[in-house]
């Protein structure tokens, strides 16, 4: 009788185990399918070329090959624009950039998003998810008077990030300190922080007026604070134990990512890591110097290379690997010389940044907004090759879709079935933007309205795109940009300049 009721017992424990078991899997797998953890993986100013999975034979980087070769390869994925403000201001709001004119920002300005504005943290939020950046932000930060010495906001922390471990605008920008979740990491309140972008604080060296202080020179701009050395472009005074260690910032961001992993490997969560590199100055840590034969650029591909394998190490680590959707992409093309003595033309040998593509950064060339551009999900995207045209304003609506949310937003289009290489129709045009001008691409097709600027930045030696009459390329057959066959097409110029526009407003 005992040894029955105990069999009966057993039983009943067998199967409450294995039905709770059941049902638990099922849930993690809606979970999987639905929500996977999200990260996006953003470099500053990698071009087209930087990177062996698009072609670059001379400079060697592993770990971005296997997010590219293991995931959907896009080779006409798009930043919105030719520089950073604008680019991230698309990626994280959906809308486009030219809209609000979003252009380059100084360390003092402003939040450009609007804290009522969508954003794609506060969207995923809402579907759940714990939300993160760790890198660079420069989208601006607080109303316009920011006090470095208090919390500083609005900022990421009021758009939707339950956490953020930033750089305020560039590396090459004052203030230079880590801000963490809105306050200045590692302040000392009796050495407090002054930035200015009009006038410099009486005492402080410059790198215009003295350049015996510097260790790397600038060639144009950049010549006013100097910290670590660097010549940097602001005024700042004060806060000496939060300034950042130049060489150590790759290392510091990687482990403030994989801390933030490990810290939601149960969540799904969305993590923005936003790399320095290669904007200038490039600083690789000592154990990157030479690594790539091309001087610092080189080194700090290599070294931003490392630090991506690191980090899927640490997803790996972490047994979430395969539940984890993992965007790799740049916010802008390349460029050689910005500002500093660095080597970068020097050193360049065969290496081709801009991987065949006429332009750079700053360029309504193709050069300036197509990027390397990925979609890994270890599982669940098989690998392939995608020429579907396609935008980082794109993400909002398309993890919209994945994660059951909302999005309304006309901008940004819902092409989650390319992102996940089940379908290669992705726009059917895109606005792309350099220093407040505008362009249109659509299928084969760029069409550039006429400007009337230089047609070359000749300090970073960069053909911006402008000329005064319309121009028309057929990306098929000239993917280089080199034969402008407006006046041959005129049916066409006469589509593209109306679609384009309708699209502008004009
Ligand atoms: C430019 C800087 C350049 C870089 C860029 C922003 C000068 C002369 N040039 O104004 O070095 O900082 O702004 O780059 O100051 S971005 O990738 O953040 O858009
Ligand atoms: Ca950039």
């Amino acid at each position: 009788n005992r040894t029955l009721k105990h069999l009966v017992g057993l039983l009943a424990i067998f199967l409450f185990v294995a039905c709770a078991d059941k049902s638990e899997k099922k849930e993690t797998e809606e979970a999987e399918i639905k929500q996977p953890n999200i990260v996006v993986i953003y470099l500053d100013d990698l071009g087209y070329g930087d990177v062996g999975a698009y072609g670059a034979t001379e400079l060697k980087t592993p770990n971005m090959d296997k997010l590219v070769n293991g995931g959907v390869k896009f080779t006409s994925g798009y930043a919105s624009s030719a520089t950073c403000t604008p680019s991230r201001y698309a990626l994280l709001t959906g809308e486009y950039p030219w809209r609000v004119n979003a252009q380059i920002l100084p360390g003092t300005a402003p939040l450009i998003i609007d804290t009522e504005q969508p954003t794609v943290p506060k969207m995923l939020k809402s579907q759940g998810y714990k939300t993160g950046i760790v890198g660079k932000w420069h989208l601006g930060l607080g109303n316009g008077n920011v006090d470095w010495n208090q919390e500083i906001t609005p900022g990421p922390n009021q758009l939707g990030f339950d956490y953020s471990y930033i750089l305020a605008a560039t590396q090459d920008r004052v203030p230079t300190v880590y801000i963490d979740n809105g306050k200045v990491d590692n302040l000392d309140p009796n050495d407090p922080i002054e930035v200015s972008y009009k006038t410099n604080f009486e005492g402080e060296p410059t790198g215009k007026d003295n350049p015996e202080l510097t260790t790397m020179k600038w060639h144009h701009g950049h010549n006013q604070s100097i910290v670590n050395g660097v010549p940097r472009i602001g005024f700042m005074k004060g806060g000496e134990a939060a300034k950042w260690s130049d060489v150590d910032m790759a290392d510091h961001f990687l482990e403030k990512a994989k801390e933030y992993v490990s810290n939601h490997k149960d969540a799904p969560f969305f993590l923005y890591y936003a790399l320095q590199q290669p904007h200038v100055p490039r600083t690789p840590h000592p154990r990157f110097v030479g690594a790539s034969g091309m001087g610092p650029r080189g080194d700090v591909i290599v070294e931003a290379d490392w630090m991506i394998g690191e980090f899927l190490k640490e997803l790996e680590k972490q047994g979430i690997l395969e539940n984890t959707l993992i965007v790799f992409t740049s916010d802008n093309g390349p460029v050689l010389n910005d500002g500093y003595y660095d080597d970068a033309v020097e050193k360049l040998g065969d290496h081709n940044p801009r991987g065949g593509l006429r332009g750079g950064k700053y360029s309504l060339f193709e050069a300036g907004t197509r990027v390397p551009f990925s979609v890994y999900w270890k599982g669940k995207i098989a690998p392939k090759t995608s020429d579907a045209l396609v935008c980082q304003i794109d993400l909002y609506a398309s993890l919209a879709a994945l994660t059951g949310a909302e999005s309304k937003l006309p901008d940004s289009k819902n092409l989650l079935d390319v992102f996940m290489g089940k379908s290669d129709e992705g726009r059917e045009h895109l606005i792309i933007e350099a220093g407040g001008r505008t362009a249109l691409r659509k299928g084969d097709w760029a069409f550039i309205p006429p400007y009337p600027g230089s047609t070359i930045n000749t300090q970073v030696n960069i053909e911006l795109g402008n000329d005064e009459s319309y121009q028309l390329y057929n990306l098929k057959n000239d993917l280089g940009q080199q034969q402008n066959i407006a006046e041959e097409n005129p049916e066409k110029l006469e589509e593209l300049k109306t679609e384009y526009e309708n699209i502008r407003g004009i």
